[in-house]
């Protein structure tokens, strides 16, 4: 069929693949929750609720996103990240933003009703929005992880000793807020206990370290990960071979367990123990 006098106008949607072989994460943050939380008068600083149903979300996500390999949520916002060797949508940002987005709203908005059985969710309802973000090496991957787990365990440290001081000490919330004004992490620990008797080590894990979502392999030995490969060096056959590796790893990934737990993502051992998370056959 000849083309219509119309189909010019496709010229002007530009491409916005994303570089390849670089991790990507997608970062969706809740749009004005802020306001949100205060309608559904989420507990402070931590609704248990409220963070369960945003882990949920995220597990619906990873469970129709396989290529997904792990995530990591604090507040109202998640990370999504992308192997480095993710064809996904072609790679294609603004795609993979939009899915991610729009699937875990809907999770969010389907679910609301098992953690919120006595609040029914009114208009305007919640959303997000959602940026893609590309890393090109481990290394800077891994800081990223670091970098929104230690903002987690900041801002929870700096709230759970802002919320002790209004609710257990009858400030309000400019004083608590002077007080708490250039103070460290010592001092805050330091108030916690001797003002209010809370040791902030024995805080819930999912407060202190946010949620960590991923695959696990149960079956994966320790070390049976290949770590590098060498992608130029494969003949016809291997290539082959490797296609039908490639289902296989899909089928494998599609069935893993995803879990979720709150466990420090910053040292070493956390991807040491789980080499199918950074390898090159995740
Ligand atoms: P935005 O993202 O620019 O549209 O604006 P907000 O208001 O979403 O700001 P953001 O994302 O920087 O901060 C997240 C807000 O969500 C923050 O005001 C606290 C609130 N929030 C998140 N989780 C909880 C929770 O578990 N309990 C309570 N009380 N509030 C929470
Ligand atoms: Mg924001
Ligand atoms: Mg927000
Ligand atoms: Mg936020
Ligand atoms: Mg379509």
């Amino acid at each position: 069929m000849a083309n219509s006098k119309y189909e010019y106008v496709k010229a002007f949607e530009q491409p916005d693949l994303l570089l390849p072989n670089t991790w990507i994460v997608v970062r969706i943050d809740g749009r004005g929750f802020h306001k949100f939380s205060d309608k559904y008068t989420f507990e402070k600083p931590n609704d248990r609720r409220a963070l369960d149903l945003m882990n949920a979300a995220a597990m619906k996500v990873m469970s129709e996103l396989p290529d997904i390999f792990i995530a990591y949520g604090i507040s109202d916002e998640y990370s999504f990240v992308f192997h480095k060797s993710c064809t996904l949508f072609e790679r294609r940002s603004s795609k993979l933003v939009t899915t991610i987005v729009s699937t875990f709203t809907a999770y969010y908005v389907h679910l609301w009703s098992n953690f919120f059985p006595d609040l029914p969710l009114t208009a305007p309802l919640p959303s997000f929005d959602g940026r893609a973000v590309q890393y090109p090496s481990v290394q800077n991957l891994r800081d990223y992880m670091s970098w929104r787990q230690v903002d987690c365990h900041i801002n929870n440290l700096y709230n759970t000793t802002f919320w002790a001081l209004i609710q257990n000490g009858g400030m309000d919330a400019k004083t608590a807020e002077k007080e708490l004004a250039g103070s460290l992490a010592a001092d805050k620990n330091e108030i916690l206990f001797s003002r209010f008797k809370i040791n902030y080590n024995n805080e819930p894990e999912m407060y202190k370290k946010g949620s960590i979502v991923f695959r696990d392999y149960e079956l994966v030995e320790p070390g049976t990960v290949e770590l590098e490969d060498d992608e130029s060096a494969k003949t016809v056959e291997e290539a082959a071979l490797s296609k039908t590796q490639a289902e296989k790893d899909r089928k494998r990934k599609a069935k893993a367990r995803i879990t979720v737990q709150h466990v420090d993502m910053i040292k070493d051992e956390f991807w040491e123990r789980r080499p199918w998370l950074l390898s090159n056959k995740p």
